[in-house]
C-alpha cells in the first residue's frame, strides 16, 4: 500500500514541505499516547474563557517545541495561544495554523477528536483559506487516519501496526448526502438558521453531531451533508475559529467538491481580522451550504 511518503513524492511540494507535513503528521503517535495521562481538565482557560483539557495544552506545547526545533516554520497560530508563537531563525519560510486538539469535550468519554492542522508558505500564519498549501487534520477514531490535500484532491492514510501512515482513499469526493449537525442551543438559534434545520430535517436528513468538529466533518467528507455552527442570540460570531478550524477543514471541503460559508460568503476568501477571529460555520455538500446561504437571506 502507498506510504504517505510515496504519495507526496508523486505531488508537486517542494522536499522542505514533504518534510514538514511528514512531521506533523506522525506526532498523532506521542499526542495519541498522551491520551491516557491527560483526561482531566488543566485548571486553566484558553483566549476564548474556555477552559483547556490537559490534553489541549499537551498537545499544544509538544507541536510547538516539535515545530520551532525543526526549523521549517517561522510562525505558528494556536488556538492555544493568545499571540501568533514566531521562530524568527527558523531556515524554513512557513506559517502552521492548528487547532492542536479539536472535540476536547469528548476526551474523557473516549470519542473521537482530532488535531487540525493548516500550512502557507511565506511565513505569515493570517493569510485567507484559499492560499493554504497544505491542509490536513489528524484523527484519533478506532484507527489513527490522516486525511490531507496539497491542493490536488484529498487522500486518506492510515496509521498500520509498523506506525506508518499508508493510503486508504484516494482523491475523496464530496456526496450530496442528507447527514446534518448543528451547534449552539436550539432556543438560541436566529430564525433563518432554524428554518435551514426544518429544510434540512424535511428534505429527511439524518441528525448526526458528536461534539467533535474534525469527526463530525469527517462523517460529511464521507458521506455528505451539513455541519455548522451557527451565530445566535447575542453571539454573532458564533463559536469556532476561522484560523484553525474553518479554514483547514473549508479547505479540505472544497477540494473534495464541497463547500464552506459563514452563511453569506465562500470562508476560504475572508482575511482573518486577528488569530481569534471567530465565524459561523456551514461546511459541508455544494448545494446544501447553498440552501444554507439562501435561507440566511430569508428562504
Ligand atoms: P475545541 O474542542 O478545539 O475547542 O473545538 C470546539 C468544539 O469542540 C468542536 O470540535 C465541536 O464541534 C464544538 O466545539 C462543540 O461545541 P458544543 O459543545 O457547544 O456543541
Amino acid at each position: 500500500m502507498k506510504t504517505l511518503r510515496q504519495y507526496l513524492d508523486d505531488t508537486p511540494c517542494e522536499e522542505p514541505l514533504k518534510d514538514l507535513i511528514e512531521l506533523i503528521a506522525y506526532q498523532s503517535i506521542p499526542i495519541r499516547d498522551a491520551f491516557i495521562d491527560n483526561q482531566t481538565y488543566a485548571g486553566t482557560e484558553n483566549t476564548y474563557g474556555e477552559e483547556q483539557a490537559a490534553l489541549d495544552k499537551w498537545a499544544d506545547s509538544h507541536l510547538i517545541s516539535v515545530l520551532g526545533k525543526s526549523g521549517f516554520v517561522k510562525a505558528i497560530a494556536s488556538e492555544e495561544q493568545a499571540d501568533i508563537v514566531k521562530f524568527p531563525d527558523a531556515f524554513g519560510d512557513y506559517a502552521v495554523v492548528m487547532d492542536p486538539l479539536d472535540g476536547s469535550s469528548l476526551i474523557q468519554v473516549n470519542l473521537a477528536v482530532g488535531t487540525i492542522i493548516g500550512i502557507f508558505r511565506g511565513g505569515e500564519a493570517l493569510q485567507k483559506g484559499e492560499d493554504l498549501a497544505v491542509a490536513m487534520y489528524m484523527l484519533y477514531g478506532p484507527m489513527t487516519v490522516l486525511t490531507i490535500t496539497t491542493g490536488n484532491g484529498v487522500n486518506t492514510f492510515a496509521l498500520n501496526s509498523e506506525g506508518l501512515f499508508v493510503l486508504l482513499k484516494e482523491n475523496i469526493q464530496m456526496p450530496e448526502g442528507k447527514l446534518f449537525g448543528s451547534g449552539g442551543i436550539r432556543n438560541e438559534w436566529l430564525s433563518a438558521h432554524q428554518d435551514f434545520i426544518t429544510l434540512c430535517e424535511q428534505k429527511g436528513g439524518k441528525l448526526r453531531y458528536s461534539g467533535s468538529f474534525v469527526a463530525d466533518f469527517h462523517q460529511i467528507l464521507t458521506y455528505g451533508g451539513v455541519y455548522c455552527y451557527p451565530a445566535a442570540q447575542g453571539k454573532p460570531e458564533g463559536k469556532l475559529r476561522l484560523v484553525f478550524e474553518a479554514n483547514p477543514i473549508g479547505f479540505i471541503a472544497k477540494q473534495a467538491g464541497g463547500a464552506i460559508s459563514d452563511g453569506k460568503q465562500d470562508l476560504l476568501t475572508v482575511v482573518p481580522e486577528k488569530p481569534d477571529h471567530r465565524t459561523p460555520i456551514y461546511v459541508g455538500s455544494k448545494s446544501i451550504i447553498e440552501s444554507a446561504e439562501s435561507c440566511m437571506k430569508g428562504c
